[in-house]
């Protein structure tokens, strides 16, 4: 029988080694926590990086690793220290990641991050060639993999081969600047449908393919001498049902049964009834504008001295790639900035931000996002966002406010939240106070609207329609080839 091969970076769980024991915990990010209830459900095998270096795996727990991950139906890719740094922290987030992010003065062009990359690649594309039988649907995600379509096609020529980039595409005049452009170009054209979120990135990326390798584009085909190359957006959705579920058992939950969390949050407010505490949630990732965030409520406790004491700033933010300088910078600058606000707003019973630094169990995630009557999303580049979309799915009573920045994807399916332009402090302030203000009848009105279309385009259906494009591609293409 056929199945489905995902392939992406990390595994959806992550494997680490305790006192020579393993220890498997689920994988934080907007991939894994995504596509896990694909794979959950369907007739799929997951191929990807585990998260410990070869080095770290003492010999005797190597199979152990294998067995705990096939429990998951995974397959563990094995990686060096060397591949990881020159692969994941070098070229997939110092190079592609800033780039495809417009942040060209982060980019860097080190032709060894390159050469590991290629090498990275090549591994992943072998590792999928070991497991794959005809008749099977290959998905690759994501921009660690943009060279992995056609090192599958270069083996096995017939495969039917989807690839998926979870971040944006950037605009030809930004993709330009990249050395290897033709190679990345080339690479995930091995595919036979690409998929983006927003009709912009689609857009991006068939102008590069246009303007860099002359290929022939119409509407969003391209036409290559043996093939045709299809294009197109696929907006990701959440498991919807599994958040709204969680949080409508949170508030079944007893006193007793509250997380220590939950208990510090009610005790706030309880104190202060009229308080409001806005949530944000992301990775600490320069593209996120977490900064901007923080100056903007700045902003806002300047202008409207009346909130102090009213309203809390509530941010969460996950740990990552700490191995990159910029990410570094980031933790210290975000570090000053929380200590400067709070030490210059804070009275003797109040404090203007909580700061989190550490990924938090689901059951806090949906802690927070029931309990924040406002969440201010203010990304300056995001593929999508999918924290925008599991705060509106938590909101079962349909009250509160989604502030979100007009740079993440999610804001292109989400009019009725407040979008903002994360580098105006003005209109993020702005929109604060209307949060603050706005009626719950308006609230309610606004995030029904928005549940209904979340509800309907989950990630089930995304990825659903997804492989239906994609086994209508393949169709296309083989009476395209015996004409
Ligand atoms: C990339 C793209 C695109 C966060 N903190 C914790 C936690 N999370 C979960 C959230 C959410 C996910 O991580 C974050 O997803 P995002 O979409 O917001 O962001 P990225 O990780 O940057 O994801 C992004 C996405 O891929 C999908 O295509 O939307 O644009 O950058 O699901 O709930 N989960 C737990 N603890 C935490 O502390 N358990």
């Amino acid at each position: 029988m056929s199945k489905t091969i995902i392939i992406s970076n990390r595994l959806p769980l992550q494997i680490s080694i305790e006192d020579d024991k393993l220890e498997v915990t689920p994988s934080v990010g907007g991939l894994a926590t995504g596509l896990k209830s694909f794979h959950k459900d369907g007739d799929s095998i997951w191929i990807g990086w585990p998260g410990l270096t070869k080095e770290e795996i003492p010999e005797n727990l190597l199979e152990k690793v294998q067995s705990e991950a096939k429990k998951e139906n995974c397959v563990a890719v094995n990686l060096t220290s060397d591949e990881i740094d020159g692969f994941y922290y070098g070229f997939s987030n110092r190079t592609i990641w800033p780039l495809f992010h417009y942040f060209m003065q982060y980019t860097e062009s080190e032709d060894e991050y390159w050469q590991y990359y290629k090498q990275v690649n090549q591994k992943y594309a072998d590792e999928i060639i070991k497991h794959y039988e005809e008749g099977d649907v290959i998905w690759v995600h994501d921009y660690q993999l943009l060279l992995v379509p056609n090192m599958i096609r270069e083996q096995a020529p017939e495969a039917t081969i989807g690839f998926f980039n979870h971040i944006p595409f950037p605009s030809y005049e930004v993709f330009r600047t990249l050395p290897w452009r033709d190679e990345v170009l080339k690479g995930v054209l091995g595919a036979d449908l690409i998929g983006f979120h927003t009709y912009d990135y689609e857009r991006h990326f068939l102008s590069s393919v246009s303007r860099i390798l002359r290929y022939q584009v119409d509407f969003n085909e391209v036409t290559l001498p043996d093939r045709i190359v299809k294009v197109d957006s696929f907006p990701m959705g959440i498991d919807y049902k599994k958040f709204e579920d969680a949080a409508l058992e949170h508030f079944k939950n007893t006193e007793k049964e509250q997380s220590e969390l939950q208990q510090r949050l009610d005790h706030h407010l309880n104190a202060t009834p009229n308080a409001k505490m806005i949530l944000s949630i992301d990775r600490l990732d320069y593209t996120k504008g977490i900064a901007h965030r923080i100056r903007a409520f700045e902003y806002f406790l300047d202008k409207n001295p009346e909130y102090i004491e009213k309203v809390r700033l509530v941010m969460l933010a996950v740990p990552s790639r700490s191995n990159v300088p910029q990410y570094r910078r980031l933790k210290r600058e975000i570090d000053e900035l929380v200590g400067r606000i709070n030490g210059k707003f804070s009275t003797v019973s109040w404090t203007p931000i909580w700061y989190f630094y550490r990924s938090l169990p689901f059951e806090n995630l949906i802690d927070l996002y029931t309990s924040c009557k406002i969440a201010l999303l203010t990304p300056i580049r995001d593929g999508m966002n999918l924290v925008a979309k599991e705060y509106i799915a938590t909101r079962t009573d349909h009250t509160g406010v989604l502030i979100l920045s007009e740079m993440a994807g999610a804001a292109h399916e989400m009019n009725e939240a407040l979008i903002i332009n994360p580098n105006d402090f003005e209109q993020v302030s702005a929109a604060l106070k209307q949060a603050f203000e706005m009626p719950e009848e308006e609230q309610m009105e606004r995030n029904k609207r928005l549940q209904k279309r979340l509800r309907r385009y989950s990630v089930e259906k995304w990825a659903q329609d997804f492989m239906k494009a994609l086994k209508k591609t393949r169709e296309n293409q083989d009476s395209f080839q015996s004409t």
